[in-house]
């Protein structure tokens, strides 16, 4: 056996401090000695040595792969040469198969044994990607991944293996924990996963999971569909990490995108002010911002938004730049439907997601501290033109118990909303608290409830049905109609259950006296169209409310009350975020909030802090040293940068001391 070979350990070196990426081990059978593989025939392997070869008729990746022959039942391993891995960390393992055999386990050894697979069997002409993951039980620079061989067919040319990575991400996911409620985002773009916690620590939920659904017709009038509804949950996905690319499985990108990036505007402030200081080590997650693409591996060239402030296209935390986030805490993923095969049945669409969850901490401010906020922006990086493309966000809410619930629509707050049958919910008690899914920056074009089962106006099963829903029709292509259970009436409708419970006006769910139940919901925007390299934007709440001296009915009103609160401060963002059919906009440099001008200048600067009358400027270098400080008194004002040359960072804080704009300035 072969021992004493220099490992091909690829160790991304980063500049932070934190949970870090990592590649533990890697290795793509392509450098061989004495007929064995490099980095192979660990301590652990039993298999013998004339039963492991060269594999060079189709392999996977350069021009070899390794061929293993066992054809007994009893298992012999082939195992790698040692790395490293630290107790208590997620390692994913990744590798290609094909051929014929079982895998009769895989296991991390490391001192003991921990199963990173149990059996697979591997019955194929073609490569199949197999992804798993363990947690290590002990740290040890001498863990070995041993793959468990037997059973395989000389008919087949054996088993085959090819481009085994062991990484380490820098964390799947992250969770939202500066508000009233509490949940989070994984790095597939999953919303809530089970935890939406509100109150933050109470152990009640009300939303259990939420997905984004995207359905449209390209130019050859075929149908394409991405609608994922419970990932992982389920193991049953639309989408998968990382921007579009060429090759998703590279160790670079594994490690690159199979993670979220959670940052805090705090972090974001002290970084602008201190990152030329000694001594000062920036988070992990504003040094590694994923704000360029690999372009030869197919990624685009600009991704997370970013201030550039030297507009070269690059993201040099380093010079002082950051990455831009809403709120005062973000959770951000890309995730894209062209990896995978669509559980939903739909025909692949190309679109790369970039989501970003936040929140809004205000002391006092109830409306802001019930309010989770997602902000998608939707790149089509496929040839095709859609037309009829609907968004949908999906929502299956359960509050507190599931079984218990009705749901309403308020088309004028753009709102779906899910609230108790009863005063009492067996979670929550009495009164029952009322949970709302908001459009912020779209008309609602339809609202869709559905009951957990089959039939008609079930559960969708086919890419068809997820379009359908989309469309605002049932399964059967029906239209929606007013009255009772939404089927079987007169007059077609866009949104179902219109009425105001509170009052018993119109139609409700309560009006009706349905049968109460696990409700989903989608709400869709559309139909619009989306061109090869399009770009779709939307903006979306979720907000609670609990009138813990009313009943469920008033908890309801309180909604509709801080929906309107909530959508008072998005306008005031003046965020852009809309249907761009052609051509993809660049992130904005600024925050819109504050306008500043002329840029570039010659030396006086004017500001337009547009509702603000009260504010402090602060405008620094680029290597962060401050220049100038203002206290302004009137929304507009200027400063006098006559003295300075070059690209200068301003900072606009209100008086609270929130930052209200921030951004770049060209004095020449
Ligand atoms: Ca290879
Ligand atoms: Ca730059
Ligand atoms: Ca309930
Ligand atoms: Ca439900």
């Amino acid at each position: 056996m072969k021992r004493n070979l220099l490992l091909c350990v690829v160790i991304l070196s980063f500049i932070a401090s934190g949970t870090q990426a990592q590649i533990a081990f890697n290795n793509n059978f392509e450098t061989w000695s004495n007929d064995l593989p490099d980095d192979w025939m660990g301590t652990q392997t039993t298999i013998e040595e004339d039963s492991v070869f060269m594999y060079t008729i189709a392999p996977l990746s350069g021009t070899r792969a390794v061929k293993l022959q066992n054809r007994e039942i009893p298992i012999k391993k082939f195992s790698t040469q040692a790395f490293s891995i630290v107790e208590g960390e997620k390692y994913y393992v990744s590798f290609w198969a094909k051929g014929r055999g079982n895998i009769a386990s895989i296991k991390a050894w490391s001192g003991n044994n921990t199963t990173v697979s149990p059996l697979i069997m591997v019955n194929t002409e073609t490569w199949v990607y197999y992804e798993r993951s363990f947690t290590a039980s002990v740290s040890s620079d001498e863990a070995e991944l041993v793959f468990e061989i037997r059973q395989t067919k000389a008919e087949n040319d054996d088993l085959q293996i090819d481009d085994v990575t062991v990484y380490k991400s820098a964390g799947g996911a992250a969770m939202i924990d500066n508000i009233g409620i509490y949940t989070g985002m994984n790095a597939g773009g999953e919303l809530f996963n089970q935890v939406f916690e509100v109150p933050a620590g109470s152990g009640n939920h009300t939303v259990y999971i939420a997905n984004m659904w995207m359905g449209g017709i390209s130019q050859n009038s075929e149908l394409h569909v991405a609608a994922q509804r419970y990932g992982s949950l389920s193991n049953e996905f639309d989408y998968s990490f990382g921007p579009v690319a060429n090759n998703y499985y590279k160790p670079e990108y594994l490690v690159k995108y199979n993670r979220v990036w959670k940052l805090t505007a705090e972090e974001i402030d002290l970084h602008i002010a201190h990152f030329a200081d000694g001594g000062y080590e920036m988070p992990e997650a504003i040094a590694n911002w994923p704000a360029n693409g690999d372009e030869e591996n197919g990624e685009a060239a600009l991704l997370a938004p970013f201030f550039d402030g030297n507009e070269n296209e690059i993201y040099e935390p380093e010079l002082g730049e950051y990455p831009l986030i809403r709120g005062s805490m973000a959770i951000y993923a890309i995730f894209n439907d062209h990896k995978i095969t669509h559980a939903s049945g739909g025909q692949a669409i190309g679109i790369e997601v970039h989501a970003m969850m936040y929140s809004v901490y205000e002391e006092e401010n109830f409306d802001l501290l019930n309010t989770i906020f997602v902000n998608y922006q939707i790149y089509n990086r496929s040839e095709n033109d859609y037309h009829a493309a609907y968004f949908g966000s999906f929502s299956d809410m359960d509050l507190g118990a599931a079984t218990d619930d009705y749901v309403g629509c308020d088309v004028d707050l753009n709102m779906y909303y899910s609230y108790n049958a009863n005063n009492a919910d067996a979670n929550y008690g009495e009164p029952a608290p009322a949970q709302g899914a908001v459009f912020l920056n779209h008309p609602i074009s339809h609202f869709v409830y559905y009951t957990n089962g089959t039939g008609d106006y079930g559960d969708p099963e086919q890419a068809p049905d997820f379009y359908n829903y989309l469309k605002g029709v049932w399964k059967n292509g029906e239209p929606m109609t007013y009255g009772g259970q939404g089927h079987g009436g007169e007059t077609p409708v866009d949104h179902m259950f219109t009425g105001i419970p509170e009052t018993g006006e119109g139609w409700t769910e309560i009006g009706e006296g349905n049968t109460p139940g696990d409700r989903r919901g989608v709400m869709s925007v559309g139909p619009f169209s989306m061109a090869s390299g399009g770009k779709i934007c939307v903006d979306l709440a979720f907000p609670f409310a609990w009138d813990i001296d009313g009943t469920h009915l008033t908890s309801i009103a309180m909604l509709r009350q801080r929906v309107q609160a909530i959508q008072t401060y998005y306008d005031e963002q003046g965020y852009i975020c809309e249907i761009a059919n052609v051509g993809i906009q660049r992130p904005a440099g600024n925050i819109a909030s504050v306008r500043v001008y002329p840029n570039p200048s010659s030396g006086l600067v004017f500001f337009d802090l547009g509702s603000t009358e009260d504010a402090i400027v602060k405008v620094y270098s680029l290597t962060g040293s401050l220049i100038s400080e203002k206290h302004a008194g009137s929304s507009t004002f200027s400063i006098d940068l006559s003295a300075c040359k070059g690209m200068l960072l301003y900072v606009v804080a209100d008086h609270n001391g929130s930052i209200i704009g921030k951004g770049k300035v060209f004095v020449d």
